[in-house]
């Protein structure tokens, strides 16, 4: 594919049928502090290689995108002298065109993975409508309408309007699948009290769910919901007030569009002193171990007639 670097490993991966897992690096640039950010990247990627599955992290240096960053590359984007733009949908263009560094989102990262036919995807929690905005909506959730991807997340952070989140995907037509859960988990928390379409108890299921959705033609992704793992995961009032607070200091603060999420991460971060991103780390490791079986199910699946 012209304009598009796939890393040799990837590429060997894809063309062979074995199961590649595709990995943000928004969280990389603008999610976590450096050098938990460098880290994690690490720890996912070795999270997958563990489970037999190739990582293709993915973001773009000098305006090239590529599918499968290098570990120096890794730690180029993720170091804070480096002067990176976080990208979504509307800044390919822009960032191509000037040769910028970019942190992809949720969105910008299936984009691209898409390109490399990856069908798997996990991150910790997708970007969605916006609290107490007339319409701050995430790039996001219309990708997700678009993209035939299983993304596999921890839901939503409660930073978001989560009800309107999930009539969103509702309406876009993406099934909400739960993973050994039938709640909506609210990223830190194991529940947001909103209902998933369906419960699986194993990653054949869900493989089993992606290829008859896909069949009929659909353009949509599956979005399978992890809860955080118990041993960290935060519920009740201190989460919920540090919450509140972010979203009150970012509007007295004037914080508006892309610089929303980043801030409130950060904030929410220092208001639980460190508990949040500890959950937060813990849970996209999980995630990128469930995606990976996930991708070895659909490798599987694939060979299948119906
Ligand atoms: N939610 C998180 N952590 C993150 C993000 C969202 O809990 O790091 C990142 C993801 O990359 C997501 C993006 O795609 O923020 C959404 O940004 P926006 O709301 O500007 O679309
Ligand atoms: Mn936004």
């Amino acid at each position: 594919m012209q304009g598009i670097q796939i890393s040799k490993p990837v590429q060997q991966a894809m063309e062979q049928g074995q199961p590649v897992v595709a990995l943000e690096t928004a969280v990389l640039t603008h999610g976590l502090p450096h050098p938990q950010n460098i880290q994690l990247s690490h720890d996912l990627e070795t999270t997958a290689r563990a489970a037999g599955v190739t990582p293709a992290t993915i973001g773009i240096i000098q305006g090239t995108p590529i599918i499968g960053l290098t570990q120096q590359e890794i730690e180029f984007l993720g170091n804070p002298a480096t002067d990176v733009r976080k990208i979504s949908k509307r800044d390919f263009g822009i960032a191509l065109s000037r040769q910028l560094n970019g942190g992809t989102t949720v969105c910008a990262t299936m984009i691209l993975a898409k390109l490399a036919n990856i069908q798997v995807f996990a991150t910790g929690g997708i970007g969605g409508v916006h609290r107490g905005t007339n319409f701050d909506i995430s790039a996001d959730l219309p990708q997700l309408a678009n993209t035939p991807m299983i993304v596999v997340c921890a839901g939503a952070k409660s930073i978001l309007d989560l009800p309107n989140t999930r009539e969103y995907l509702e309406t876009a037509g993406v099934p909400v699948i739960g993973y050994q859960t039938d709640t909506f988990p609210a990223f830190f928390s194991p529940s947001s009290g909103l209902p998933v379409d369906m419960s699986v108890d194993t990653e054949e299921e869900v493989a089993n769910i992606a290829r008859h959705h896909w069949s009929l033609g659909l353009q949509s992704s599956i979005l399978l919901v992890v809860p955080p793992p118990s041993s960290t995961a935060l519920q009740g009032r201190a989460i919920e007030d540090a919450i509140d607070q972010a979203i009150n200091e970012a509007a007295a603060e004037g914080i508006h569009g892309a610089a929303t999420t980043p801030y409130l991460l950060s904030r929410v971060n220092q208001l639980t002193d460190g508990l949040s991103m500890r959950a937060n780390l813990d849970l996209l490791k999980n995630n990128t171990k469930v995606a990976s079986l996930v991708a070895i199910a659909l490798s599987k699946d694939k060979q299948r007639t119906y």
